[in-house]
């Protein structure tokens, strides 16, 4: 019982002492949005890569009713990391599991506004990777 007891105090101290380290790895929230580039074939892309706890880009901007093809992947190895976007009353509504490649994420943006982008990964009792900084803006506009 008493080691047990000791085990949780430790590891009480340890998250104490490595939750100001993930904080520092943070990004500035002040990035400048990023305009997908318009094809010649009408198709909007942009590409977003997420990592300890970020994306990059973490605001990008799309125009309406026009399609958009989202090419996501994953900066490190271990730690796994999705983006979702929740927003089917604006044509947006996708979870995808980040690999160490490349994958695309195809939508119509259908409504004007900003769509929260973000990782809803977790590690026992961490904070989530979306209030370490997982989380982004997917801005639609006219
Ligand atoms: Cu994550």
């Amino acid at each position: 019982m008493k080691n047990l007891r000791l085990i949780f105090m430790l590891l009480t101290f340890a998250t104490l002492l490595v939750q100001p380290a993930f904080a520092a790895d943070q990004q500035s929230d002040k990035e400048e949005p990023v305009v997908a580039t318009m094809g010649e074939d009408g198709v909007q892309r942009v590409d977003i890569v997420g990592g300890e706890y970020y994306y990059k880009p973490n605001h990008i901007v799309v125009k309406v009713n026009k399609p958009v093809e989202l090419r996501v992947k994953k900066a490190g190895r271990f730690i796994p990391h999705n983006i979702i976007v929740n927003a089917p009353e604006a044509g947006i509504d996708f979870k995808v599991e980040l690999k160490s490649d490349f994958q695309t994420i195809s939508f119509t943006p259908t409504k004007a506004g900003k769509y929260a982008m973000y990782c809803d990964h977790q590690l026992l009792w961490f904070a989530s990777h979306r209030e370490k900084g997982m989380e982004g803006i997917i801005e639609v506009v006219e």
